[in-house]
């Protein structure tokens, strides 16, 4: 071999070794997971999640699965059984954030942070494939999201594939001072300000103060997530879900920003909630009307 053959076979290797090495985009930089981590980074910004509170799960497509895959772990760990029958997700993967990790940290080191888990092709068990390092397991409320994805996927026909929960503090006061109604507190939120009917015309789900991380809460917000893609838990937080991070970011901060609202108004008003210019349901039906909205009738008067 010459001189000239040999330089051209030293190229020709270190081509295919910098190849191998550049020939994915690591996970933390390809756009799903870039959005999952600004999203959790938003929100620690807005002060809704305090220690390691609240918890975000992302249903990943294809693609990204595709994408992903060279940087899954060779031994991913053991199936796991969630106590979950969730028959339209068997095999489907999800971003997920970290049991006792903190929101805050996310940013810093997205692979202990989080994780992407695979459920199993019966639908009741996860597998970590990447992330979570150094023994990290899914959040607490993991059976909560994986019940809750399948609810919203069946209800959307396949859209949902984000579910958000986060501890926004005027949305837990609400839950203080009034009834654990849905109509009722749906009522205050869409008068609070005028896109609010339009960003949930179905209304917001209510659960009553329940154990946080338990199948309990899973199970009762399941059910109203047929019918919501928002539930409050009283004395907890709030539970959203959308087809993506914009979407469910932007209705857990919607819903805060009109609880926050409803609230400073009560206070300015010395307590009472008959204020000198409200949003009449006359109001909420025009806004219906001009955005081709069905709004949840049973809410209004
Ligand atoms: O992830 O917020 O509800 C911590 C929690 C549990
Ligand atoms: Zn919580």
């Amino acid at each position: 071999m010459g001189v000239l053959d040999s330089a051209q076979d030293m190229i020709g290797k270190g081509a295919s070794v910098v190849k191998g090495a550049v020939s994915g985009v690591a996970v933390e930089n390809q756009a799903f997971m870039r959005g999952f981590i600004r999203m959790c980074n938003d929100g620690w910004l807005q002060g809704w999640h305090e220690r390691n509170g609240g918890n975000l799960t992302y249903r990943m497509t294809e693609a990204e699965v595709e994408a992903a895959r060279p940087f899954f772990y060779d031994n991913p760990s053991s199936w796991v059984a969630m106590g979950v029958q969730a028959d339209n997700l068997r095999g489907a993967y999800f971003v997920t954030t970290g049991a006792g990790r903190y929101m805050r940290n996310v940013q810093l080191d997205p692979a202990f942070n989080v994780g992407i888990v695979q459920i199993n092709n019966a639908g009741d068990a996860w597998r970590l494939v990447w992330g979570l390092k150094d023994g990290g397991k899914p959040t607490s409320e993991f059976a909560s999201h994986v019940m809750n994805h399948s609810v919203r996927v069946a209800a959307t026909g396949g859209a949902c594939r984000v579910l958000y929960h986060a501890h926004p503090e005027s949305v837990i006061a609400l839950t203080k001072v009034m009834p654990l109604d849905a109509r009722a507190i749906t009522r205050v939120l869409w008068k609070a300000m005028t896109e609010c009917v339009m960003l949930f015309p179905a209304g917001v789900g209510v659960t009553e103060t329940m154990v946080p991380g338990g199948i309990d809460l899973a199970r009762a917000t399941s059910e109203l997530m047929k019918t919501y893609e928002a539930v409050i838990w009283a004395n907890h937080g709030l539970f959203c879900s959308g087809p993506d991070f914009d979407s469910a970011f932007g209705l857990m901060h919607a819903i805060q920003k009109a609880a926050s609202i409803h609230g400073q108004a009560l206070m300015m008003n010395g307590g009472s909630g008959e204020f000198a210019n409200t949003i009449s349901d006359d109001d909420l039906r025009a806004i219906a009307r001009a955005y081709n909205l069905t709004v949840n009738e049973a809410f209004l008067d």
